[in-house]
């Protein structure tokens, strides 16, 4: 991508509405922009980093056993009728009438849908277990959306849906996406820790948010520090073992973990002083065991090998892509910027070119920018005539983790600098060096 023809509408100034680091951060990038209150729109370079958070998100859901549709943001008032959830939502939800006079809403979760998907065409255990999830925008009223997309009105939501025909096997389903819950926030280059939670309006007994934890989070969370460097599970995973799912669930709960509203003080007191971890925190995602809560009100049952109907056991697993991002600059940032993890960045290298029309500069840029191209790396090619100091610190903003650096004085000597974002190390290569780092 040429920076001269891409979108990426820069502020100069801290925009004075952004209270926290990453709503300043992602507004002065050009990511996001507020369209009102609480409701966002993703410009090119956001829209970048949120399709590579949920390739993430889904390529986990997917070694998971979780299977990928799509339900629509607006839905019929009569499903919630049903399950008895339209009167008890209350003012977070955004009802709306059709043309008809029909009352519908838009979604703020979608138990209601994907339990009528069900009902409509699974009649046996041995379709069982089945996982359904979708990555779809949300809406919720919130009293106090704030901090940007961290807590949005309009939002999106990897939302997973889990039937099962006992409670048993629905454990195990909760144990699936437990284990691809930590694998997919290890691979965003974050550490969540699951706490036991509250289940608010989605209902059951068995629930874990996971959290990170962050200085600006909104959650009061308690827990022992060791989880700080649990190992996360590995790639190769058997999400069919009961018994080795059970046993990452056991080790990750084996520790006191909880978010205020169900934080504990005795049990908390018994973990040893300096093993005490009191913070604040963001909930990232958020599952959920309810059993019968849903299936039974609106039919949902199986025939189970005993020839008798079964309402199947559920349960809901929520991601919030769209607070992810935020959250990633939350815990990678500093003075100048964001600093992505590779696997999230919106492109992997930048190419600055520091006197663009300078023969010499445009002829060291132009073949870089092209091999890195074709070898299917992300570039961006700044070949903007702005000053070489603008484009060091818009580098630096946008948090590309590579810099490749091609001023006059190094060019002429056939060689560029190659800058990590992270670590600020800079270093000093032949052209042809600088492309087969990245290359190879
Ligand atoms: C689980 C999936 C549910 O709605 N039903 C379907 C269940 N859970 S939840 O905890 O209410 O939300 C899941 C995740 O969505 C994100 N989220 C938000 N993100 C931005 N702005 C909001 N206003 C917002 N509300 C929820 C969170 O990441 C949450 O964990």
């Amino acid at each position: 991508m040429r920076l001269s023809r891409y979108f990426m509408p820069i502020l100069k100034e801290n925009p004075k509405e952004a209270e926290i680091v990453s709503h300043r951060l992602m507004l002065r990038a050009g990511m996001i922009r507020q369209q009102s209150q609480g409701i966002y729109s993703w410009l090119p370079l956001g829209k970048r980093v949120l399709d590579k958070v949920n390739a993430i998100i889904r390529d986990e859901q997917n070694r998971a056993g979780a299977i990928e549709l799509s339900m629509p943001t607006l839905q019929s008032a009569e499903l919630w009728q049903e399950s008895g959830r339209y009167d008890a939502y209350g003012k977070e939800m955004l009802r709306i009438k059709d043309r008809q006079d029909r009352p519908m809403l838009y979604g703020p979760t979608n138990e209601e849908m994907v339990t009528d998907i069900f009902r409509s065409s699974v009649k046996s255990y041995k379709d069982l277990p089945l996982n359904l999830y979708h990555i779809q925008l949300k809406f919720r009223d919130e009293i106090r959306p704030r901090f940007g997309t961290m807590r949005s009105r309009e939002f999106m939501m990897k939302d997973a849906y889990s039937f099962d025909l006992t409670r048993a096997a629905a454990e195990h389903s909760y144990n699936k996406m437990f284990a691809a819950y930590l694998r997919t926030f290890d691979r965003l280059g974050l550490r969540a820790i699951p706490m036991r939670a509250d289940t608010g309006p989605i209902g059951g007994k068995l629930s874990h948010e996971f959290i990170i934890l962050a200085d600006t989070g909104e959650s009061e969370v308690f827990c022992h520090k060791d989880f700080v460097d649990f190992d996360i599970p590995g790639a190769h995973t058997d999400f069919d073992s009961v018994e080795g799912l059970q046993a990452i669930f056991d080790k990750w709960t084996s520790l006191y973990a909880a978010t205020s509203e169900m934080h504990d003080e005795a049990a908390f007191n018994a973990v040893p002083e300096g093993d005490r971890l009191s913070a604040r925190g963001i909930e990232v995602g958020h599952i959920f065991y309810f059993g019968t809560k849903y299936s039974e009100p609106m039919g949902a049952k199986v025939q189970g090998p005993d020839g008798k109907e079964h309402f199947v056991h559920m349960g809901s697993y929520g991601i919030g892509p769209t607070r992810l991002v935020p959250a990633i600059i939350e815990a990678s940032h500093d003075d100048n910027g964001i600093i992505w993890p590779a696997s999230v960045a919106p492109f992997d290298i930048v190419v600055i070119n520091m006197k663009a029309g300078d023969q010499a500069c445009d002829d060291t840029c132009e073949p870089i920018y092209a091999a890195l191209s074709k070898a299917g790396k992300d570039v961006l090619y700044d070949d903007t005539d702005d000053r070489a100091g603008t484009k060091f610190a818009t580098a630096d903003l946008i948090g590309v983790p590579v810099q490749i650096i091609a001023g006059p004085r190094a060019v002429a000597n056939g060689e560029v600098e190659v800058k990590d974002r992270k670590t600020g190390a800079r270093e000093t290569m032949t052209i042809e060096a600088a492309i087969n780092r990245f290359v190879a």
